[in-house]
């Protein structure tokens, strides 16, 4: 066993998203491709982390138990002290933040590329997380992809793979490094039960209350399978689709109506069961679907903070909330009420770190299915669903009547997200550019009864630690609080994603039970007569409508 030195050629694509580097699965599987950018990682790190913990682990797509090993090899090579790896390589993204967070770790590795379809030809994805548990920031991952580009080794353990135990239990040594193998989920379990009433929850489904959560194949399935059902006593078979798969079954892991179909025709159906949930590929996302109705995120967002004084681990309020700059403003309606702040960042969690760190937000959220809190620095599928399942047994009322509640006293915020996938990247940027041009001369601009009242291309000032982030999407917001948003997607492996996010808030009961495409076609409209996106696509429809 000995610690080698590898040459090998920088690679000038790895530059990280939304969230990590995402590549198609036979991109990471190039000679030297995941070494080096790992090693890219390793070397941006101060000195400290020799000596240190490293938490490695995965949503067990393909791919993920080969990654695993080298990653534990290079970390030996580098000199951490020890590598906290869950059993077969998987934890979900909450859990690797739960994990680093516990055991006070330097910083942790995520295999992941979320919701993107996995297998031999989907998508691949490795993230970069820091002390906190939360995903590294932009000056972190701006620094990784300037090292990668000029990166000419890396070093490794030469120990055989078969040396490198994943699948058991348990701890042993490699190069003098202490690899510890972890159970995936009892760390993570054990944090819920801290926060919920897990005794209300239990008593709910002893009366009679049926769930049915849908794993999508991803990683929740052991979780969800060990809390929901073990711990809390939903039926035996509750948890669907709950193994694992490392092609996701074939289907896209995205909790959203239209890749959860199974469960919302279940849902819509008569003898639908009391709760629906759905989490993707590495369970930091969720939905939340009561009897025909599939709870928007942005809704959930704003229910979860007016309600959340009833749940043990915010029994004493809310510091403040936080939303992604494309999420509804339900939240901002709640916020107000309860008298705390709320702020608007970029898309992506790794924008709410510090506002959690400073105790400034308790809970977060944004409009893709994805919610969180302080309790970790990521957003997490299976806790939110155990939020929700936790204020229906104090209350004793349905997701149904939650909601429409909620509406009644805030309003209800129309909202959806119209994407255009895959399109070419050149024609995409371009149609960014076109819009940035016209935005100035938008600014009271009437378009019908909708006037223009803000058009800009949207900043983040970090109020924590006055970082800046430009060109986060570009905002059109009406004098009658109505929005539409434009931005490209930075975690797609296709050319490019255009996302267009419409929302229109209505004061009006009477107007509550519309279909959100009518209430929202004005907006459509206004979308394409500023975006001209059917000329510059040449798409007539999005590809995907949530
Ligand atoms: C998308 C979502 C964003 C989310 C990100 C990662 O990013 O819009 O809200 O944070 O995915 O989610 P983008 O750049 O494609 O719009 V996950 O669950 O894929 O880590
Ligand atoms: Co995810």
């Amino acid at each position: 066993m000995a610690i080698v030195s590898v040459v090998s050629r920088p690679f000038q694509d790895q530059k990280p998203g939304t969230s990590g580097l995402r590549k198609k699965v036979k991109v990471f599987q190039q000679s030297h491709y995941l070494e080096n950018f790992v090693q890219s990682v390793f070397n941006s790190l101060p000195t400290d982390s020799i000596g240190s913990t490293l938490v490695v682990g995965g949503d067990g797509r393909y791919y993920n138990d080969v990654a695993t090993r080298i990653i534990i090899k290079m970390a030996a090579a580098h000199g951490f002290a020890k590598v906290i790896v869950g059993h077969n390589g998987i934890l979900s993204t909450p859990a690797v933040s739960c994990v680093i967070r516990k055991n006070k770790a330097y910083g942790g590795i995520i295999l992941s590329a979320s919701h993107n379809p996995g297998g031999v030809d989907g998508d691949f994805g490795i993230k970069y997380n820091i002390a906190n548990g939360g995903p590294a920031p932009e000056k972190i991952t701006d620094e990784v992809f300037r090292i990668s580009k000029e990166i000419t080794s890396y070093k490794i353990s030469d120990v055989a793979d078969d040396k490198v135990e994943i699948t058991q239990l348990g701890s042993y040594k490699i190069e003098g490094m202490q690899v510890e193998v972890i159970d995936s989920v009892a760390d993570y379990a054990q944090m819920l039960q801290e926060l919920f009433d897990f005794d209300a929850i239990r008593q709910m489904f002893a009366s009679g209350f049926n769930i049915r959560f849908d794993s999508m194949s991803a990683v929740s399935g052991p979780y969800a399978t060990e809390i929901v059902e073990k711990q809390l006593g939903a039926t035996k078979g509750s948890v669907v689709n709950n193994i694992p798969l490392p092609d996701f079954g074939g289907l896209h892991p995205d909790p959203n109506p239209v890749n959860a179909e199974d469960l919302i025709k279940i849902m819509y159906a008569n003898n639908a069961p009391d709760f629906g949930a759905a989490s993707d590929g590495d369970a930091d996302r969720n939905m939340v679907v009561g009897k025909s109705l599939a709870v928007a995120p942005s809704d959930s967002l704003a229910i979860l903070a007016a309600n959340a004084k009833l749940v043990p681990g915010y029994k004493s309020g809310l510091a403040g909330v936080a939303r992604s700059m494309p999420t509804s403003t339900a939240v901002d309606r709640v916020a107000k009420e309860l008298g705390i702040p709320c702020f608007e960042t970029p898309t992506g969690w790794k924008f709410f770190g510090n506002l959690l760190d400073a105790d400034m937000a308790t809970l977060c959220g944004e409009e893709s299915y994805g919610t969180g809190s302080n309790h970790i620095r990521e957003k997490d599928g299976v806790w939110a669903i155990i939020f929700w399942l936790n204020i229906l047994a104090v209350t004793k009322k349905s997701v149904n009547q939650l909601v429409e509640e909620h509406w009644d006293k805030y309003g209800r915020n129309f909202y959806s997200r119209h994407d255009y996938e895959a399109i070419n990247s050149e024609l995409a940027n371009k149609l960014m550019a076109s819009l940035r041009e016209k935005i100035t001369a938008l600014s009271g601009k009437a378009f019908g009864q909708y006037i223009v009242d803000v058009a800009d291309d949207f900043s983040y000032t970090d109020p924590v630690d006055n970082s800046v982030s430009k060109q986060q999407g570009i905002r059109i917001i009406f004098t009658n609080g109505s929005r539409i948003v434009f931005r490209l997607s930075g975690t797609g492996t296709e050319g490019a994603t255009l996302r267009v996010y419409l929302e229109k808030y209505e004061a009006d009961k009477t107007k509550f039970k519309q279909d959100t495409q009518d209430a929202l076609k004005e907006l459509i409209d206004i979308a394409e007569e500023v975006a001209q996106i059917k000329s510059y696509t040449g798409m007539s429809e999005p590809t995907v409508v949530t």
